[in-house]
């Protein structure tokens, strides 16, 4: 089992642990004429998902329960293990497979839905039916193609917050590539960036500074790009034209007001620039400063819109009234902090830096077991000790808004990141953040 499979399972209930009991045998090897056939379940799915066996007959089942919550396995002709509580196992269960094999499910209410489905086909025979693909993260993911396992494993982003720029005039280049990357495990898209990166660099610096932005252009590259930083006030038509391949401009601005801004590339159609990556944020403090706290994350949340292996984002897609992304995800690659926690001390003062960069899905940023004490979002401010009390459990962000939030982990554990637009935590909008060793048990 994969360690993002455990992981996503603290969403939906706490580590149960399995107190002594008979051995439990290996789940998903290819079946031993004789020995029973071992399906493993857990948050949301089950593995293996597709199972083939040598000739039609009958066969014996064990379901194995890795999962946090009960499980079942169910099969179409009504044959089932019953329910199993985590850490069981259960008895074998005699099924009967037929030529055109079968499919199994997961009973429990809306576990079939998140992915606890799969099929039982004959060996010389295609399979049954398409396993549901979806779900190891939270819920069902969007329809896609297969993965490409032939795609790079996708490179981690730092979510670490930078530090703030020391002096008060800033040079900063700012190098456009246009190149491939992989957004989620198995898919790879022809991105836009600033930098080389989605989402671009982090730029923080504080009320007063000069930033004065050298926006290149490669000639390597295919496409005029531009940029536009939201911390700024200057005329649309001068700072923020934009360049063409080859070329070179300089925007100076002054950082006049504190906040988390967006910046991002405004050439047409400027929707397309921004669903292919070309984002980032920048944040502004007051010139006093923040005071210090004991771990700083910076997270952009923004949509993928898939059209294709090595294809720049369907601009199609994303232009529907109703956009549907393929992924939702923080700093560009989808599920990429379940996979890597954010390690932070149990007890200490965390603040998080969170853009929406859209381009058109809000965001409603939570922490799983956190309360944000401190709450500032687009100068508006909730401050920790305030009269009466008042705490904050979401931040609602529309696309281009940021805030800082900080909250702090009562104890050693895992607390997962999420839009709590719950439709989008299946398609990526999934992290976690560890306090201390991950476990509160010991
Ligand atoms: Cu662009």
């Amino acid at each position: 089992m994969r360690p993002n499979r455990r992981l996503a399972g603290v969403l939906l209930a706490t580590i149960a642990l399995l107190g002594g009991g008979a051995p439990i045998p290996a789940a998903g090897a290819d079946p031993v004429p004789g020995e029973p056939i071992v399906i493993s379940a857990f948050e949301l799915g089950y593995a293996p998902l597709a199972i083939e066996v040598p000739a039609p007959g009958s066969y014996r089942f064990i379901l194995r329960n890795d999962g946090a919550v009960i499980h079942d396995l169910t099969f179409a002709d009504g044959t089932t293990t019953g329910t199993i509580e985590p850490g069981a196992a259960s008895s074998p269960i005699e099924v009967l497979i037929p030529a055109e094999g079968t499919t199994f499910i997961c009973s429990i209410p809306g576990h079939r839905e998140g992915g606890m489905s799969g099929e039982v086909h004959v060996a010389g025979t295609g399979p049954a039916a398409t396993p549901n693909p979806g779900g190891d993260h939270g819920g069902p993911g969007a329809v896609l193609p297969d993965p490409d396992p032939a795609a790079p494993a996708y490179l981690p982003f730092d979510a670490a917050a930078p530090a703030l720029l020391t002096g008060t005039v800033h040079e900063i280049d700012l190098i456009v590539e246009e190149k491939p990357m992989t957004v989620a495990a198995g898919y790879v898209m022809d991105v836009w960036t600033f930098g080389g990166q989605v989402p671009g660099p982090t730029i923080r610096v504080k009320v007063g500074d000069t930033i004065r932005v050298h926006l290149k252009n490669p000639a390597t590259n295919s496409l005029p790009h531009s940029v536009d930083f939201h911390a700024s006030q200057v005329a649309w038509n001068d700072e923020m034209t934009s360049i063409s391949p080859g070329e070179e401009k300089l925007y100076t601005w002054t950082a006049d007001y504190a906040g988390v801004w967006m910046y991002h590339c405004g050439t047409a159609p400027a929707l397309h620039h921004i669903a292919n990556g070309m984002f980032g944020m920048v944040i502004v403090e007051p010139a006093e400063g923040l005071p210090p706290v004991d771990a700083e994350i910076a997270l952009v949340q923004s949509e993928w819109y898939f059209d294709g292996q090595g294809k720049p984002a369907g601009l199609l897609d994303a232009a529907a009234a109703a956009p549907a992304p393929d992924w939702v995800v923080f700093n560009g690659v989808a599920n990429q902090y379940a996979d890597h926690p954010i390690a932070v001390p149990t007890g200490g003062r965390v603040r998080i830096f969170i853009l929406d960069a859209g381009p058109s899905i809000d965001s409603s940023f939570h922490v799983v077991g956190t309360i944000f004490d401190t709450v500032i979002k687009e100068g508006v401010v909730l401050a920790r000790g305030n009269t009466g009390g008042w705490g904050a459990q979401a931040v609602d962000l529309s696309p281009a808004q940021g805030a800082i939030v900080e909250l702090t982990t009562s104890e050693d554990g895992l607390y997962p990141i999420v839009t709590h637009a719950f439709n989008f935590v299946g398609r990526g909008a999934l992290g976690l953040i560890q306090a201390g060793d991950g476990d509160p048990l010991d």
